[in-house]
C-alpha cells in the first residue's frame, strides 16, 4: 500500500476543520501553556519558506506540549494594518482593506496547507472595528494617566492634578494653561518633537524604520522635522524595562540589544553660567572627572535657540543645514561640522571663559543636548577641537596628546581639586563637589525616549480624539470611532493627513456642538502591542478580555519570530504590559516569558551580466571583458546555474529582443546568497513543495534543516531523504501490503530502539533542538525496519512521537491503529530506563582459540547455564566433532573458549 500523501492530507485538513480538533478552552484542571509566534502582516506576495520557519517550530512544540498533558492555546491572527496596503491604495484607488481581506484569504489558504494546530476560532485582525476599538481604548487609559515618579508607576491623571493644585503656585495658572500642563502629564501626550519625516511616503517614521536615512520600505529620503505629534510616555519605564529583562528567559544578545536601547548613563548636569547673560547651560556628562580639561561647550541647534537669539544668516544657515541630519546619522557621522557661536559661557569650577559652538555631533534629544568639550578625554571633541582649533588641555598622566585618553584607569593631572586619583575615584569626588557647591548634580540619563505615536496615514487605527479650543479631548466610550471613507489615500493640498479627506469627519456632543476629529492615525505598532491579550478572550465586546481568561492563561510561556524587532514590537509590548498591568488589568508586568528568535531563510539569487547600454547579455565566464550589470533572475528561468534562454525571453518584453554571448553553447548565471524577498526573484514558495512532496515532508524538512535560531540558506536538495524518510514509517505499517501489525510482545531491540527514541525525542523538544529529533526519528525508523517490527506496543508510542511533526501521517496511521481521537490528544509515551539496560551479550565462542560462532546469552547466565546453552547450540555440535570438552574457558560479558 502507497503512501498517498495527499489525499491524506486533504483528510486530515478536512476532519480538523469540521471537528474543531484545536480549539482550546480554559480547563482550571490542566496545567495551561500559552504558544505564540509574531503574527504576520498579510502582504500581496504571500508566503514563502521562510515565513513558516518560525510557525513550524512552535506548532510541533505546542502539540509536544499537548501530548505532554497541558492545556495549550496556539492562536494566529493578523497585523493587518499598515503601508504596502495604503501605497497599493494609492496607485489603484483599491480601499485598503479590500486588498488585506483578499492577502488574508491568501495567507489562510497557504497557512491551512501546512497542517497547523492553529486555534483559528481565535483570530484576531488589528485593522477590524471589533478589535481596533480596544486598542483605542488602551490610548484613553494612556490619556487618562501619568507617571508618578515616587510609585514609578502609572497611575490615573487625577492624582496628578490633586497633587498639582496642592501647590499654591497652580492656582495662579489660567484654566487654559492649567489643561496644558496637565496634558503634557499625560502618557498620552501631545508635543512639538523633532521626527523623521519621509516626504515620498508624506509620513512620519519611528527610529527603526530609518536606515541609513533612508526609509526601510521603499528606501526614501527622511529628513528631520518639528512636528506636533501624539507621544507616549514610554521613557518614564526605561528603568523598569531595563531591570525586568533578568527575569526573561531570552537570549542574552537580545537582551543586550534592549539594554542598550534603552541606554541607562550615570553621571551628572553640571551648570554653566552664560557669560555677561543671564541663566545657565545645562550640560551632560558622564565624566565629571574632566571639567578641569573643558576647553569648549557644544551645543545642538535645538537647544541653541533655545537659550539665545542670533541674526547671524551663517549661523542660521548652518542650522538649516544640520537639522536635515538624522539622529543616527549625526552618531555615525565622521565629519564634526560645527560653528562658532560667539557666545561663551564660564566653567564653574575653574572660572574660564569657554567658547560655545553649535556641533552636527550633539543630539538635541539626549541628555540635556548640551556637551562640555573636553578633548583629552573624549574622541569626538578631540576630533572636534583639532578641526576648529581649540586648545587641547592635558588633565591625564603621560599622555601625549595625539588622540584622546579613553582608559578608565587614567589617573588626572591638572585637576587641583582631585589630582594623582584614578578616573573613577575622581568622578566620585567630582561629584561630592558640583552637589556641594551646588554646580551641578547626580543624574541617570536613559536613551530611551517616549514613543512617537501618530502616523499621517490612512490604513491605521483613528484616534478616539476630538479638539475642543484647539486642545485634545477623549470621544465618549458609546461613541465609535471608525475609520471614515475618503476620496483618496493621500495628504490633502495644504499637507493634512488624509482623514482630513473624510466628510463629516467630526464629533457632535449631546448639546450639538461640532468639533473636528484628530486627522492623525495611530503607528503600525499599536496594534501588535496586545494582540497577545486579545487571542485570550477575542469576542468580548464588554473588554478587551475578561479577568477569568486573563488569570488562566496569562501571558505567553513560549514566543517565537524573528530578531528583527527587538527594539521595536517586543519593547513596545512591554510597555503596554507594564502599563496595564500597573492599572490592575492584568496581573503579569511582562508579555512574554520566553522568547526564541528564529534565523532567517536565505534564498540563492541567480543573476544574468548586461552589457552597459545595451541589450546583449553575457556569460558570466566572461564579464570580465565587458563592463556589465549584474542583474536579478528568477530563479525558476534557471537550472544548476544555466539560464533558459526562451523563458528568459518571454519574462519581460524588453528581453525578447536580448542577445546574448555564451560559454560553450550556454549562458551560465552567477549566484548568491542573500535575504529570501520576491524584489530578488529568488523566492521559494511552500506551495508547490506541498504539492509536491506533501505538508508532513515539508514541516520536517524546514526543521531538518538546522537549528531554528540559526540562519541557512534554502535548498531542496535533501528534501527527497526527508519524503523517503516518511514512506519507510508509513512501509513499517504496511510490510505486509496491507496495513497490520502485530500485538505480539516486541523484541528487546525494539523495546531498546523504542525508549532510546522517547528519551532523546523529548530531552531535544525541551531544549528546542528540533533539527535533532528528525534524525532521531530516521534513525529510529532505520532499526525498526530491520528488525522487522511489526509490534504495536512499539510502532503506537513511535507514531505519537512522530504527530508534531508529521501530524497528518501520524494521524491517519493513529485511525488505523483503531484509536477514534485525534492523535493530538494522545500521551506522549513514556521513557522507561529498562528497556536501554543491556541484557543480553554477543559471545564469540571459539574452539581450540579459534573463533566459530557468536552467540547471544543473558548477561545474568550463571556459568553452568552458559555451558549447557553452548552445548545445546547445533553449530557447538559441528565444531565438537563428537569429542568432549577438555577444558572451558568462560568469561562473563567477554568470552567464551573451549579447548579440545
Ligand atoms: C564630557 C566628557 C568627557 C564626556 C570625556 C565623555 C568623555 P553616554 O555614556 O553614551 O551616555 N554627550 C552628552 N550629551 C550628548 C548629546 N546630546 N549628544 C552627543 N553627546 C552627548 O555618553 C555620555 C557622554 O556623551 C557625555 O559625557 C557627553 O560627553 C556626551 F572625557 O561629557 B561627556
Amino acid at each position: 500500500m502507497e503512501y498517498h500523501f495527499q489525499e491524506i492530507e486533504r483528510k486530515w485538513r478536512t476532519y480538523w476543520q469540521e471537528n474543531q480538533t484545536y480549539q482550546s478552552v480554559e480547563d482550571p484542571k490542566k496545567p495551561k501553556f500559552y504558544a505564540l509566534t509574531m503574527f504576520p502582516y498579510p502582504s500581496g506576495a504571500g508566503l514563502h519558506v521562510g515565513h513558516p520557519l518560525g510557525y513550524i517550530a512552535l506548532d510541533i512544540f505546542a502539540r509536544y506540549k499537548k501530548l505532554k498533558g497541558f492545556n495549550v492555546l496556539n492562536p494566529m491572527g493578523y497585523d493587518s494594518f499598515g503601508l504596502p496596503a495604503e501605497q497599493y491604495a494609492i496607485q489603484t484607488g483599491k480601499h485598503p482593506a479590500l486588498t488585506t481581506a483578499e492577502n488574508i484569504a491568501r495567507y489562510r489558504e497557504q497557512l491551512d496547507k501546512i497542517g497547523f494546530c492553529f486555534d483559528w476560532s481565535r483570530e484576531v485582525r488589528t485593522s477590524d472595528p471589533s478589535y481596533y476599538t480596544w486598542t483605542q481604548w488602551i490610548f484613553k487609559q494612556l490619556f487618562n494617566s501619568y507617571f508618578n515618579p515616587k510609585t514609578q508607576k502609572a497611575e490615573p491623571i487625577e492624582n496628578c492634578i490633586a497633587i498639582a493644585s496642592k501647590n499654591p503656585e497652580w492656582h495662579a495658572h489660567s484654566a487654559a494653561e492649567q489643561e496644558e500642563i496637565i496634558n503634557a502629564a499625560r502618557l498620552a501626550y501631545k508635543q512639538k518633537t523633532l521626527v523623521n519625516w519621509c516626504e515620498a511616503l508624506g509620513t512620519v517614521l519611528a527610529n527603526d524604520e530609518v536606515i541609513n536615512g533612508v526609509s526601510e520600505r521603499g528606501g526614501h529620503p527622511v529628513v528631520q522635522k518639528e512636528m506636533e505629534q501624539w507621544n507616549l510616555g514610554m521613557h518614564h519605564y526605561a528603568e523598569r524595562l531595563l531591570q525586568d529583562l533578568d527575569k526573561l528567559d531570552w537570549s542574552e544578545s537580545i537582551k543586550e540589544q534592549q539594554r542598550n536601547w534603552i541606554g541607562k548613563s550615570m553621571g551628572a548636569v553640571v551648570y554653566f553660567p552664560k557669560f555677561e547673560k543671564s541663566g545657565n547651560l545645562y550640560v551632560f556628562t558622564t565624566r565629571p572627572d574632566t571639567l578641569y580639561g573643558v576647553s569648549f561647550i557644544a551645543i545642538s541647534a535645538q537647544r541653541f535657540l533655545d537659550h539665545f537669539q542670533t541674526e547671524s544668516q551663517e549661523i542660521l544657515d548652518f542650522i538649516e543645514k544640520i537639522n536635515n541630519i538624522s539622529d543616527r546619522d549625526k552618531q555615525a557621522s565622521k565629519d564634526f561640522t560645527g560653528i562658532f557661536t560667539q557666545e561663551y559661557a564660564l566653567n564653574p569650577i575653574t572660572g574660564e571663559k569657554i567658547p560655545i559652538y553649535i556641533a552636527s555631533y550633539v543630539l538635541p534629544q539626549y541628555g540635556t543636548g548640551v556637551v562640555m568639550g573636553c578633548p583629552a578625554g573624549d574622541e569626538r571633541d578631540f576630533a572636534f577641537a583639532k578641526k576648529y582649533n581649540i586648545p587641547i588641555k592635558p588633565i591625564f598622566e603621560n599622555q601625549d596628546l595625539q588622540n584622546a585618553c579613553t582608559d578608565k584607569t587614567a589617573v588626572l593631572i591638572n585637576s587641583p581639586l582631585w589630582n594623582n586619583l584614578p578616573v573613577s575615584e575622581a568622578i566620585k569626588k567630582a561629584l561630592a563637589v558640583l552637589e556641594e557647591k551646588n554646580w551641578g548634580s547626580t543624574t541617570v540619563f536613559y536613551k530611551l525616549r517616549s514613543a512617537g505615536f501618530s502616523r499621517q496615514r490612512y490604513w491605521g487605527e483613528p484616534f478616539p480624539v476630538y479638539y475642543k479650543n484647539g486642545k485634545p479631548h477623549l470621544t465618549p466610550d458609546d461613541f465609535a470611532v471608525e475609520l471614515p471613507a475618503v476620496d483618496a489615500y493621500l495628504p490633502t493640498k495644504d499637507g493634512e493627513p488624509p482623514l482630513a479627506r473624510a466628510k463629516n469627519w467630526v464629533y457632535t456632543d449631546q448639546d450639538g456642538n461640532i468639533y473636528q476629529m484628530e486627522t492623525n492615525t495611530m503607528p503600525g505598532w499599536a496594534g501588535s502591542s496586545w494582540y497577545f491579550l486579545r487571542y485570550l478572550d477575542p469576542h468580548n465586546d464588554k473588554a478587551f478580555a475578561s479577568k477569568e481568561k486573563i488569570d488562566y492563561w496569562q501571558n505567553v510561556d513560549l514566543y517565537v519570530g524573528g530578531a528583527e524587532h527587538t527594539t521595536g514590537h517586543l519593547l513596545y509590548a512591554r510597555f503596554w504590559t507594564k502599563f496595564l498591568y500597573d492599572l490592575g488589568y492584568i496581573p503579569f508586568d511582562e508579555p512574554f516569558q520566553k522568547l526564541i528568535n528564529q534565523g532567517m531563510i536565505l534564498g540563492r539569487s541567480s543573476f544574468v551580466y548586461r552589457k552597459k547600454g545595451t541589450n546583449t547579455f553575457v556569460s558570466k565566464g566572461l564579464i570580465h571583458e565587458h563592463e556589465v550589470d549584474a542583474l536579478h533572475v528568477d530563479i525558476s528561468l534557471v537550472d544548476n546555474d544555466v539560464l533558459d534562454i526562451e523563458k528568459f525571453k518571454l519574462w519581460r518584453a524588453e528581453y525578447a529582443t536580448a542577445d546574448f554571448i555564451l560559454e560553450n553553447g550556454k549562458y551560465c548565471c552567477g549566484a548568491e546568497i542573500e535575504k529570501m524577498s520576491k524584489s530578488k526573484h529568488n523566492v521559494q514558495t511552500p506551495d508547490e513543495l506541498v504539492e509536491k512532496f506533501g505538508a508532513d515532508t515539508l514541516r520536517c524538512y524546514e526543521m531538518f534543516l538546522g537549528p531554528v535560531q540559526e540562519s541557512k540558506p534554502w535548498d531542496t536538495k535533501g528534501i527527497n531523504g526527508v519524503h523517503n524518510f516518511l514512506r519507510k514509517f508509513w512501509r513499517l505499517f504496511h510490510q505486509t501490503g496491507s496495513f497490520a501489525v502485530s500485538e505480539e510482545n516486541p523484541s528487546a531491540e525494539s523495546l531498546k530502539t523504542l525508549h532510546r527514541t522517547i528519551k532523546r525525542v523529548g530531552e531535544d523538544i525541551e531544549r528546542f533542538s528540533l533539527n535533532t529529533v528528525v534524525s532521531t526519528l530516521m534513525i529510529a525508523v532505520n532499526e525498526l525496519q530491520e528488525q522487522a517490527c511489526k509490534s504495536r506496543a512499539v510502532l503506537e508510542p513511535l507514531t505519537v512521537l512522530l504527530s508534531p511533526y508529521a501530524p497528518h501521517l501520524a494521524e491517519e496511521i493513529w485511525q488505523k491503529l483503531g484509536h477514534s481521537q485525534s492523535i493530538y490528544t494522545a500521551t506522549f509515551p513514556t521513557f522507561e530506563e529498562k528497556y536501554l539496560v543491556e541484557t543480553s551479550f554477543n559471545y564469540p565462542v571459539s574452539f581450540n582459540g579459534k573463533m566459530r560462532f557468536q552467540l547471544a546469552l543473558p548477561l545474568d547466565y550463571s556459568e553452568e547455564q552458559i555451558k549447557t546453552a553452548v552445548l545445546a547450540e547445533e553449530q557447538t555440535t559441528k565444531y565438537l566433532q563428537g569429542q568432549t570438552p577438555k577444558k572451558w574457558i568462560v568469561v562473563k560479558g567477554k568470552i567464551i573458549n573451549i579447548v579440545i
